[in-house]
């Protein structure tokens, strides 16, 4: 087994951060729409979840928020003159537009990309391939900036290979690790690659949900797992609950979560799920010789709207480097009893989950995402830790300035019909170049 450590990536919360009910399939964000969002708030809220992960011994680096509003996508629709000029006239042609370019999204970095440690591929160098999010506009232009910060931080080419994201096409819809789930004893053993698609991308015979168009694609998983090299006898797939997308769960990560050998999912979340979990236990087994701890939540316990509302399933997995497996949930989870009985079972003594914790993510959670959302788990060996730069990891020193950085520079108060100021685009550059020498990145 190789020595490896898992590095949680979580993006800074923007200062555009907001409710503009951009995702039809989310039920949050269409719920909250028009809701004034506190950026401030939400970007510290992001901060003390970074410092709790990196005070129980985690790695925790921060990947820093994209520049909004994106003058350069309002382009694209034909908008012409100065920044000031563009930003002028799309508040008033289209604030919708203007609401989509402004979006904090890139804040939920588990769909920033699908990563492959090196001990799991062929060629034995670590795989990114960053999400296209073709399916809303808001997320797709994402995608150009997300590349550019993954080139920043994973320089050395003879250890990463940081791929193009998939070709933008509804086939190839690729939301990133938000549906991917990396399963093994222990981190440092080569890993079996979960991947759960909600529809396929080339005419089929799938099942469909009703009334939401599912994001990732069969396609999409397949093209990754190709690009990154992972052997065929680590793979599997399976496919999302129709149901449960019609639901909301519009990323598997809504329903499922997984770390080493523990999977904790739905009744609901899959296609014919005890299929799938039978299947997925027998290649687990054939491949460790031992047994994946499939942890089951029965609809009549926890039902399908009461895990989408709680989010009990975007709770973060994790294994401290004193070997305790601890599920972060989000607070949200407290407020319900169904969820607070089911947990107060699950850290008895025959689980192998030993504690629960909870964190306030509340901002973030009146957009839909919850803990999980905002992580990218990146594992990596010794050496590809030490190719990192090192400006980008929590500590004390970081969580001062960072903390610092958000109180001098972000608001309190933020409405959707506020994202043509021109203080606000201001206040957001400044912000922006400030942040470039805290993390010391170019
Ligand atoms: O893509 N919400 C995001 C939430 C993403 C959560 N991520 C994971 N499950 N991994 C989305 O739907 C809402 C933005 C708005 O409405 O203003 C938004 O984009």
């Amino acid at each position: 087994m190789k020595n490896v450590f898992e590095i949680n990536f979580d993006s800074l919360v923007g200062p555009t951060h907001n409710y503009s009910g951009l995702s039809e399939d989310n039920i949050a964000s269409h719920k909250n729409e028009g809701l004034s969002s506190n950026p401030k708030q939400a970007a510290l809220q992001g901060l003390e979840k970074m410092k709790f992960l990196a005070d129980l011994g985690l790695k925790q680096a921060v990947f820093p928020p994209h520049p909004r509003p994106l003058i350069s996508a309002l382009k694209h629709f034909g908008f012409k003159g100065s920044d000031e000029d563009i930003l002028r006239a799309a508040q008033q042609a289209d604030p919708h537009l203007l609401s989509a370019v402004s979006s904090a999204s890139y804040m939920w970095a588990a769909n920033a990309a699908t990563v492959t440690p090196s001990l799991d591929v062929l060629d034995k160098k670590l795989h990114i391939t960053p999400a296209n999010l073709v399916t809303s506009f808001h997320r797709t232009i994402e995608a150009s900036e997300t590349a550019q910060i993954f080139k920043s931080i994973f320089k050395n080419s003879s250890l990463f290979t940081i791929h193009s994201s998939l070709f933008s096409s509804a086939s190839l819809a690729d939301e990133g690790a938000a549906n991917h789930t990396r399963l093994c004893p222990k981190h440092g053993v080569q890993g079996l690659h979960f991947f759960v698609y909600g529809r396929s991308g080339l005419p089929n015979t799938l099942p469909r949900p009703k009334y939401f168009y599912p994001r990732q694609t069969l396609e999409a998983s397949q093209a990754i797992a190709r690009f990154h090299q992972i052997p065929a006898t680590h793979l599997f797939f399976a496919q999302q609950n129709p149901e449960a997308i019609d639901a909301g769960v519009f990323h598997n990560d809504v329903i499922c979560v997984g770390n080493e050998n523990i999977l904790l999912y739905h009744e609901k979340a899959f296609l014919d799920t005890s299929e799938v979990i039978k299947n997925l236990k027998m290649t687990y087994q054939s491949l460790y010789n031992e047994e994946l701890y499939c942890i089951e939540v029965a609809e009549s316990k926890i039902s399908l709207s009461e895990a989408v509302k709680t989010y009990l399933f975007n709770s973060q997995l994790i294994t401290t480097p004193n070997n305790k497996t601890i599920l972060i949930t989000p607070t949200d989870c407290l407020e319900s009893s169904s969820v607070n009985v089911f947990l107060k079972e699950l850290v008895s003594t025959k689980s192998p989950i030993n504690e629960v914790r909870s964190l306030d993510v509340r901002q973030s959670m009146l957009n839909g995402g919850g803990p999980a959302c905002l992580r990218l788990r990146v594992v990596v060996t010794e050496e590809e830790l030490a190719a990192l730069p090192r400006g980008i990891f929590m500590d004390d020193d970081l969580f001062y300035s960072l903390t610092q950085w958000v109180k001098r520079n972000y608001r309190e108060k933020l409405l959707p019909s506020d994202l043509g100021n021109l203080d606000l685009f201001y206040e957001s550059r400044q912000a922006l170049n400030e942040l470039n020498e805290i993390l010391e990145l170019s």
